[in-house]
This record gives C-alpha cells, sequence and structure tokens, in this order.
C-alpha cells in the first residue's frame, strides 16, 4: 500500500519539502495548464505568458488575466489545500514551495509559503519597483499605468523567458537540499528551474512521494506514487 508507506515517510521524515503545482488546485476549479482541459489546450503561452505578449497587446492579456483573477476568487481553498495548512501548523520542519500564482494555499491559512511564479493578486510596473495588491473588483480597460514612473502595469508572475524571484527561488532550493523526504502535489514538473527543486532533494537523498492523477515528469525517480486527486489522497496521508 504506497499510502501507508507514504504516510509513514511524512510522519518520520524531521525536514520535508512539500512542492505544488496547478493540480493541487483543480479541485477548487481552477483550470490546469497541460493536459485535457488545461489553459494551454485553448490558449497559446506565447501569446499570453510572455513579456512580448504583454508588449504586443496589452489589452488582450489584461483581459486573460482578468478573467482568470475573477475566476480564482468564486473558489475556495479544498481538502488538501486545508490539510497541508492544518498539517504545517501542528508541527515543525515543512516548507511549502508552489508554482502556483492562486492565492489557495494562503486562503487556507498555511503558515509560511515560498511562491515561485508570483501571484495572481499582485499588480507590478514593468519598468520600476512598484507593486500594488489589485484593487478589489479592478477591471483594466484601458490597461492600468503605474503612478509611480508612468509606464505600464502589469500582473506580478513569472512568464517564460523571465527570472525567478531570487529569494524565493534560493530558499526552495535550500530547503530541497535539507529535506528528507519530498512531497509533490499536482504538477507536470515540466518547467523549469522551478522543477529541478524535486531533483535536487532526491540528489540530496529525499525520499520522494508524488501525488498526481496522471503521468508527471517524476515517476520514474519516484519512491511512491499515489495516482488521483490531491483533494481525496492528501489528507488521510498527513496525520
Ligand atoms: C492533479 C489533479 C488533481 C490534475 N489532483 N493533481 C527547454 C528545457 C528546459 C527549460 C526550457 C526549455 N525551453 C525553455 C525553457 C525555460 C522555460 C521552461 O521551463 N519551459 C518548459 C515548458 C520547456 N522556463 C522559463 O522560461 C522560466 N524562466 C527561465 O527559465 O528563466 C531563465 C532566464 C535566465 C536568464 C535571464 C532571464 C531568464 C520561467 C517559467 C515561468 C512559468 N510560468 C507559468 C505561468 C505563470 C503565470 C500565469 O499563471 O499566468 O507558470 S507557465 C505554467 O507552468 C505556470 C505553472 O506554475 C507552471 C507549471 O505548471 P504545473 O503547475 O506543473 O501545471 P501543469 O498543468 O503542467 O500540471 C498539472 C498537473 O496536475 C498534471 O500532472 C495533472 O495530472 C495534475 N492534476 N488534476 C492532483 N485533482
Ligand atoms: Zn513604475
Amino acid at each position: 500500500m504506497p499510502e501507508v508507506a507514504a504516510r509513514a515517510v511524512l510522519a518520520e521524515a524531521s525536514r520535508v519539502v512539500v512542492f505544488t503545482g496547478a493540480g493541487i488546485s483543480a479541485e477548487s476549479g481552477v483550470p490546469t495548464f497541460r493536459g485535457p482541459g488545461g489553459l494551454w489546450k485553448t490558449f497559446k503561452p506565447e501569446q499570453l505568458a510572455t513579456a512580448e505578449a504583454f508588449a504586443k497587446d496589452p489589452k488582450l492579456v489584461w483581459e486573460w488575466y482578468g478573467w482568470r483573477r475573477a475566476l480564482v476568487a468564486g473558489c475556495e481553498p479544498n481538502p488538501a489545500h486545508r490539510a497541508l495548512a492544518a498539517w504545517m501548523r501542528a508541527r515543525q520542519g515543512v516548507t511549502l514551495v508552489t508554482q502556483n500564482v492562486d492565492d489557495l494555499h494562503e486562503r487556507a491559512g498555511t503558515p509560511s509559503l515560498i511562491k515561485l511564479h508570483g501571484s495572481l493578486s499582485v499588480d507590478r510596473c514593468s519598468r520600476c519597483d512598484y507593486r500594488r495588491d489589485v484593487p478589489p473588483g479592478a477591471l483594466y480597460d484601458p490597461p492600468p499605468l503605474c503612478p509611480a514612473c508612468g509606464a505600464p502595469l502589469r500582473p506580478d508572475v513569472v512568464w517564460f523567458g523571465e527570472m525567478l524571484p531570487e529569494d524565493q527561488l534560493v530558499a526552495a532550493e535550500q530547503a530541497a537540499c535539507r529535506a528528507e523526504a519530498c512531497l509533490v502535489i499536482g504538477t507536470s514538473g515540466a518547467v523549469y528551474p522551478a522543477a529541478g527543486i524535486v531533483h535536487a532533494a532526491r540528489e540530496a537523498g529525499a525520499r520522494l512521494i508524488v501525488v498526481d492523477p496522471g503521468t508527471t515528469e517524476y515517476d520514474r525517480m519516484t519512491d511512491l506514487k499515489l495516482t488521483g486527486p490531491a483533494g481525496e489522497l492528501v489528507p488521510p496521508l498527513l496525520c
């Protein structure tokens, strides 16, 4: 029974790194990126998730992000987000690293979180350091400008070809290198450098547990694969 073995690995490890992707939010109603029903089936990443796309057509990019912000605002954390948050509050030594730009880990009460790909609910200037939380009900037509310097504001997310926030990436790598167990939930493991966190943990000797209903880039190096939805499989693992 991989569930029983995985529960024991997680209970016995004094340092655990948890790495989450879009799949953990799927049961909350947030679409994943790849696979059937994924965002990239309908929308082309290069037309929406690059700085070049934004420079070429900011209105189109803002429409897409406006739609996604509204969608996430109407979603709630699911049992997987909530179980992780409760587990972290109840024990020491867990570092949660997410690639997700939704705020469902935060809304579930997660005590600390490393966010590698930014946040849907923050705007930032495309030129200076200005940042702000998205004003409630904001509808960006025409695209908003920076109150500090007048350049276009953009979502504070990491697009293809952009660097990840250095402090977040370093903190994630340090946790991975010290981990005795690595729990991966709902990510294809296809996007780097984020996906490399799991490889770093594995190379440092961590036992690897993957929870995912589909195939992932980690399947061949996994110690324990739990095949199924996070909302069902994660809560009984964390007790
Ligand atoms: C469930 C479930 C349920 C379903 N329960 N599970 C070739 C090789 C290697 C790298 C590259 C390359 N060519 C280009 C690159 C670099 C590129 C990259 O990795 N590309 C690959 C796609 C090939 N990376 C970058 O560009 C990064 N930056 C960079 O490299 O900078 C270098 C640089 C150097 C010097 C100067 C400047 C730069 C940046 C990557 C940014 C990624 N951004 C996105 C969009 C964020 C904003 C937004 O959301 O709009 O981040 S892309 C998208 O993918 C998003 C995600 O965080 C990320 C990962 O996706 P995730 O979470 O894994 O989702 P899916 O859909 O792939 O998987 C979902 C999983 O859930 C599946 O397995 C399902 O089965 C499962 N699931 N239901 C549990 N109920
Ligand atoms: Zn500015």
